[in-house]
């Protein structure tokens, strides 16, 4: 894609510098027959960047209006109204000049920049290209323009801009009218406007001046999943953690868990507890550079891995409260089945509780399940193949069920289990007197084919 473009330069380039030539050749064809341009027309159709200009002149040296028409007629030609900014042709004479006005900037977010002001003669597009060996490169952004003049346009990015990057902010055509940007992947569509000049208009911005300060921000939130903890928004400078701690007499305490970060804007990171969090519980999250930069978190048990401080030298911690409702499960797991052969369990949530899982790929795999937790297990094989615990016996045949979807089991009923089911997903307790009486789960339907062991312990 990147060379398209080069490609596209060239041949834009190609077009200007062709002036000269044109001037003779709009003399030579101003004396021509419009039969005899209309040759020309037809010959050129395929012929998109050099001879484009030659059906512009003829065009306004023409007064048979019918070479206008098939010129605006041919969508490969995308550079007729390009052309038409040449002052030969009188019947553009009054077109007006399109401009975009973009500042060097450090957007926030980062995905995002601000184009301060575009005019436009026609509707079009505002495309962000990256820059490429001083050029204009691939596209990663655009936003439909209307005719006329726009202040304060926002475009959204393909991903975030990086520190002192250049982009080119480039008004581009919406050539043919089907409100679809294609350019560059289709480079004979949707082509970049030029000024009454022939220049393109495509000004050239840094996107992030110098590095944003570290930032942190956690809210007060209820959890979905109890050992489920979400950092909502922030800046790191470097990789690093962020880190969720116990409260311990109003400061941070035992470390509950921590999910690495890279570079860049943090957006409702996920860290997995090791425990379940408390009904108005008061915790501490923290930002956290990994120094020395080795991936290993070993802040708390040596000089490593400290808080991230913001601009002014603060540490970034902050204390915020999680609200847990009554039943809200402590651990997610989602199953699926690979046909009548195997459960799959393919995901753990919190991400970290994928150890209890033997294989996330495996048919069958074993898991373990701790005592007094409560689970919510996303069967997505059923109604197919409801999922059970059970006390398994010497052959499947002879395993006793103590628990399952459908509403079956001993345990069924238990208050402690609290068993709810809604479509493929149900959730339960286990209990100790339930986790006593379990040792495998199964499919209720192929019950010798998707069955393994579960191991229970106490947290
Ligand atoms: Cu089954």
């Amino acid at each position: 894609m990147k060379l398209q473009c080069l490609a596209l330069v060239c041949a834009l380039a190609l077009v200007i510098g062709c002036s000269d030539d044109e001037s003779s050749n709009n003399a030579n064809n101003s004396n021509n027959a419009n039969n005899v341009n209309n040759v020309n027309n037809v010959n050129n159709v395929n012929n998109v960047n050099n001879v484009n200009n030659l059906n512009n002149l003829n065009n306004s040296n023409n007064s048979n209006n019918s070479n206008n028409s098939n010129n605006s007629n041919n969508s490969n030609n995308s550079n007729n109204s390009n052309n038409s900014n040449n002052s030969n042709n009188s019947n553009n004479m009054n077109r007006v000049n399109p401009v975009v006005e973009v500042n060097d900037q450090t957007p926030d977010p980062r995905d995002e920049v601000l184009i301060a002001r575009v005019v436009s003669p026609a509707a079009g597009w505002l495309a962000i290209h990256e820059e490429d060996n001083g050029s204009f490169g691939d596209v990663i952004g655009f936003i439909a323009v209307t005719e006329g003049e726009t202040m304060d346009i926002t475009v959204s990015l393909d991903r975030e801009a990086t520190e002192n990057e250049m982009l080119f902010a480039i008004l581009h055509r919406e050539d043919p009218t089907d409100n679809d940007f294609t350019f560059p992947d289709d480079q004979t569509e949707d082509r970049p406007m030029l000024d009454n000049d022939g220049k393109l208009v495509a000004p050239r911005f840094t996107a992030i001046q110098g590095t944003p300060d570290n930032t942190f921000t956690v809210n007060d939130q209820t959890a979905t999943i109890t050992t489920l903890a979400i950092a909502n928004s922030g800046f790191s400078q470097v990789a690093g953690w962020v880190v969720i701690r116990e409260d311990n007499g109003g400061q941070p305490g035992a470390v509950l868990g921590q999910t690495a970060v890279p570079v860049g804007t943090l957006s409702d990171i996920e860290v997995g507890l090791s425990r379940p969090a408390v009904d108005q519980e008061t915790l501490h999250a923290s930002l956290h550079v990994d120094m020395p930069a080795d991936g290993n978190f070993t802040f708390g048990t040596a000089t490593e891995d400290a808080v991230a401080q913001d601009g002014q030298g603060a540490d970034l911690v902050t204390s915020y409260t999680v609200t847990v409702a009554a039943g809200t499960p402590d651990v997610q797991f989602r199953v699926q089945a690979n046909g009548n052969t195997g459960f799959n369990i393919v995901e753990a949530t919190p991400a970290r509780y994928e150890a209890w899982i033997s294989d996330t790929a495996a048919d069958n795999p074993t898991f373990t399940l701790n005592e007094t937790w409560r689970y919510e297990v996303i069967n997505e094989a059923y109604p197919n193949h409801p999922f059970e615990l059970v006390t398994a016996g010497a052959t499947a045949a002879e395993d006793i069920v103590q628990l399952g979807q459908d509403n079956v089991g001993a345990f069924a009923a238990d208050v402690d289990v609290a068993l709810v089911e809604n479509n493929d997903t149900f959730q339960f307790t286990l209990t100790p007197a339930l986790a006593a009486a379990t040792d495998f789960y199964r499919c209720n339907i192929h019950i010798m084919m998707m069955r393994a062991a579960v191991t229970t312990q106490t947290p």
